[in-house]
């Protein structure tokens, strides 16, 4: 309840900077007021004890604890004490947090719609008894590989939640959790952009039967981290939480799909720098925990590293660009998606246009994005995990041979910047995956 008060501020306050920012750049990250990321101290002590400590002396009001992750905390501090609170000797950092969104907001699906309508819903088609094999399945080719489902492979979707009723969707909602604020346990509640986390749910795992989709593994366990509120927009400090639980349960969870960015822009400020370490760290831990962490490029056509889009930019995370593919076969027609992020710390690309999957309430939609090609590489890794075991370390720099295993070299598109590196494209049916 606390922490939906604290979101549903950030947006209003949100809101406000949008107009104060909007010449300059309407698409920026923008800080949270009253809202911070704790980092603690070493010391015997776990972070929840400093946590109440800080309620105690200071009134702050506590909303996430961190103990993988980072040792920290996400608080909301009283006006006029954040001083007291950096200087307090368990505190080694305070930074402010900031707003994330899932990529593929409300702003962008217009600016798409204007552009070719490419973000239209396609309206609900449950109830039919014939599946329909999206595009984008079809350009991977997930379909021809009917000997490797995923099977054992858990897959976390930190998103708005995963549609716990979809009949095309099994989730495993036991390990389920809602940091988001929403108390939903995971549960999807994005009925304005129609289930962003539902939808990318269906591109890794829709089931194999005979309604709706099919996804690249459709036996890979489906677990909700949802991060993002109904609205579609978080916190640093909530995906720092997702990610904490994450750490806390590397054991299970092989692959998480990270949909979602913020942007600090060519010239961003200390906070967010600051702010964008620690949301770093959090990652770190969690390939180091042997985690691959998947995440979209970011739809603003912008470089990731020059524009400062996290969690693009980290090295250590596998970062995923958009394709514009219509007719579900590689081939000349297929373009760079105009609104793709690129650099070249993308590693890989896959569609993002016009993705049929599982729409919130049963059904499937037709939804554009880089956030709906980032799991077709999260199932695709899924599928590499269950055929070859996972590997000490999830961090992407040291991923070469599971990416060439995933993919297939390619010649640069058209429409395509010129970064000097042309990833290759994703591939379900490679004799490795097989
Ligand atoms: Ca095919
Ligand atoms: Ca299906
Ligand atoms: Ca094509």
């Amino acid at each position: 309840m606390i922490i939906r008060f604290v979101i549903l501020i950030s947006f209003v306050f949100g809101s406000y900077f949008f107009t104060q920012v909007k010449a300059q750049d309407e698409n920026l990250s923008q800080p949270i007021p009253g809202q911070y990321i704790v980092k603690f101290k070493d010391s015997n002590e776990d972070s929840s004890q400093k946590a109440d400590k800080l309620a105690t002396v200071y009134g702050a009001m506590v909303q996430n604890v961190y103990e993988h992750a980072i040792m920290g905390a996400s608080v909301n501090i009283p006006p006029g004490k954040e001083q007291d609170v950096a200087n307090d000797p368990d505190v080694e950092q305070l930074v402010q947090d900031f707003t994330v969104y899932a990529v593929g907001k409300p702003s962008d699906i217009d600016d798409n719609s204007m552009i070719d309508g490419n973000a239209m819903a396609t309206g609900n088609m449950s109830g039919g008894t014939v599946q329909v094999i999206p595009t984008g399945i079809n350009w991977v080719d997930a379909e021809l590989n009917t000997t490797n489902e995923g099977e054992g492979v858990t897959v976390a979707v930190l998103d708005t939640g995963i549609d716990f009723n979809h009949p095309d969707l099994m989730v495993n909602k036991l390990l389920s959790r809602d940091f988001s604020g929403d108390n939903t346990g995971g549960n999807d509640d994005n009925r304005s952009i129609g289930g962003h986390g539902t939808h990318c749910a269906g591109v890794i795992a829709a089931l194999d039967n005979t309604t709706g989709v099919l996804g690249v593994g459709s036996k890979i366990d489906l677990v909700s981290v949802k991060v993002l509120g109904a609205s579609g927009s978080g916190s640093f400090s909530g995906i720092i939480a997702g990610l904490d639980y994450v750490t806390a349960n590397a054991a299970t969870i092989a692959v998480t799909n990270s949909s979602f960015g913020a942007r600090g822009g060519t010239s961003p400020s200390q906070s967010f720098i600051d702010s964008s370490n620690l949301l770093h760290q959090a990652y770190q831990r969690a390939v180091n925990a042997g985690v691959i962490c998947v995440v979209a490029a970011g739809n603003d056509a912008v470089d990731v590293t020059s524009n400062n889009e996290v969690p693009a930019m980290y090295p250590e995370v596998v970062t995923v660009s958009a394709v514009d593919d219509r007719n579900g076969v590689q081939d000349s027609a297929d373009v760079w998606a105009y609104f793709s992020n690129f650099g070249p710390e993308v590693d890989i690309i896959a569609p993002g246009v016009n993705i049929l999957s599982t729409a919130i309430g049963g059904g499937t939609s037709s939804l554009s994005g880089t956030s709906f090609s980032s799991p077709h590489v999260a199932g695709t890794v899924a599928l590499y995990v269950a055929k070859n075991g996972r590997p000490a370390s999830g961090d992407a720099r040291l991923l070469s041979s599971l990416i060439s295993a995933i993919s297939k070299s390619r010649s640069p598109l058209p429409g395509e910047p010129s970064d000097g590196f042309t990833e290759p494209s994703c591939y379900a049916n490679g004799s490795g995956l097989q």
